[in-house]
C-alpha cells in the first residue's frame, strides 16, 4: 500500500478481503468562523471497486460528500452523495469547485497549519484514517458556497 499522507488501515472484518486504498492530496481549507462550514479535500484510489460510505471525525459534528452540479438555469448547487462510488484502479479526486467534504458543526475553527483527522469508512467494511493538513483559507472557500 503507498502511503502518500498518514494513513492507517483499519479492517472491521478480518474475513473479507478489503480493498486497499490510497489517499492521496488530501488537504483542508481553514475556516474562518467555526460557525460556518469547512471543506476537504483528497484523492482516493481503490484496487477493487468500492464505496466511500462515510467520514466522521472528532472535530466536527457531520460530515458529507457534496458534488456540484449546474441546474438549467446555471446557478450551481451542492448535491449530498450517500455513497462515493469508487471503481477499481480509478482515482477519484475531490477538489475545489467539484466534489468536496463538507464538515458542518466545528467545535472550533480549522486552524492553518494544523491537521485534519478524518475516519472513512467503506462499503467494504474496511476503515482509514487519514490526518490531512489545514491550508490557509482562498478565494474558493467553503464560506462562498450556499448550502
Ligand atoms: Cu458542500
Amino acid at each position: 500500500m503507498k502511503i502518500t499522507i498518514l494513513a492507517i488501515a483499519l479492517t472491521l472484518w478480518p474475513f473479507f478481503a478489503s480493498a486497499n486504498v490510497t489517499i492521496s492530496d488530501g488537504w483542508a481549507r481553514a475556516s474562518i468562523l467555526a460557525s460556518r462550514p469547512a471543506a476537504a479535500y483528497l484523492t482516493l484510489t481503490s484496487d477493487q471497486s468500492d464505496q466511500l460510505v462515510a467520514i466522521t471525525t472528532p472535530v466536527a459534528g457531520n460530515v458529507t460528500i457534496h458534488a456540484v452540479e449546474t441546474g438549467d438555469d446555471g446557478v450551481s448547487r451542492m448535491v449530498k452523495i450517500d455513497a462515493l462510488d469508487l471503481p477499481s484502479g480509478e482515482p477519484v479526486t475531490l477538489a475545489p469547485g467539484s466534489m468536496h467534504l463538507m464538515l458542518m458543526g466545528l467545535s472550533e475553527k480549522l486552524e492553518e497549519g494544523t491537521d485534519l483527522p478524518l475516519i472513512l469508512t467503506f462499503a467494504s467494511g474496511a476503515r482509514m484514517e487519514v490526518n490531512v493538513p489545514v491550508l490557509g483559507p482562498g478565494a474558493m472557500g467553503p464560506q462562498e458556497e450556499q448550502s
